[in-house]
């Protein structure tokens, strides 16, 4: 592009696995964004509603809009992987081109984003956010996490990457995720070593480094571990 604009927008927020996973294969594909962060953006809910509904129905996190190609915009961030990786990525850099394995791809993919990240973030809404203070829930979707975790160790013993031999979109759709296990007590180094090499080897590269300018990491207490709960409890 001859312009200083870059070739993307992203619609982001600091905190969101699912903005970070995007962009972590936008650097990853040499690909140029600019971030905005939800945060930052200073009007009302409600109008922040009505312009990011109009972009995405469904409200969420990420958001991306090609200015190259009319604006067109792509919200789900797997969707929007495979849109990168469909007009950018002529090189099979993080899609193989055979439609097999791409089938491999996609399927390591639908896992993550049907199972692994609705998991964690149902686990965080438990631990953290629900207006009733409910440990059975959080405990189920931690026990879902980690059996999403035990399919990777056993798959990732035997092998590097998740789909041949390099790492594939597949691979990175899960990073962003697991760097806040921690949030649901789950010690990747500890419990589960093939998964934690895996991810460490992809948080080292310069890309992933590179993509993850911006990302802030909280560390809420939990909602049993609040002052206000533990008093009512006493009392
Ligand atoms: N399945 C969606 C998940 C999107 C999602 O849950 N985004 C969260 C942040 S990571 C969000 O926008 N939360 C704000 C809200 O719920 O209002 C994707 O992969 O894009």
């Amino acid at each position: 592009m001859g312009s200083s604009k870059p070739q993307f927008t992203l619609h982001t927020h600091v905190t969101c696995p699912a903005a970070f996973k995007v962009a972590h294969v936008l650097s990853l594909l040499g690909l140029g964004y600019e971030p905005i962060y939800f945060d930052s953006v200073r009007i009302t809910r409600e109008e922040k509603l009505k312009w990011f509904t109009a972009l995405n129905p469904n409200g969420r996190s990420p958001v991306l809009i090609d200015h190259t190609q009319n604006d067109h915009v792509v919200w789900e961030s797997t969707a929007i992987l495979l849109y990168l990786v469909t007009l950018y990525d002529a090189e099979h850099k993080l899609y193989p081109k055979d439609v097999f394995e791409q089938s491999k791809v996609n399927q390591w993919m639908m896992l993550q984003a049907s199972g692994q990240g609705p998991t964690i973030g149902q686990a965080f809404w438990f631990g953290y956010w629900h207006d009733e203070v409910l440990p059975s829930a959080y405990k189920r979707y931690v026990d879902e996490t980690k059996r999403i975790l035990n399919v990777l160790e056993t798959w990732l013993k035997e092998r590097k990457w998740l789909v041949g031999e390099k790492m594939s979109i597949a691979d990175v759709s899960y990073l962003s995720w697991y760097e806040e296990a921690y949030l649901v007590d789950v010690d990747l180094a500890k419990e589960f070593p093939a998964v934690n090499s895996w991810f460490e080897t992809m948080k080292a590269l310069p890309e992933i480094v590179a993509g993850s300018v911006g990302r802030e990491m909280i560390k809420p207490k939990k909602l049993w571990e609040r002052d206000d709960y533990k008093q009512d409890q006493a009392s």
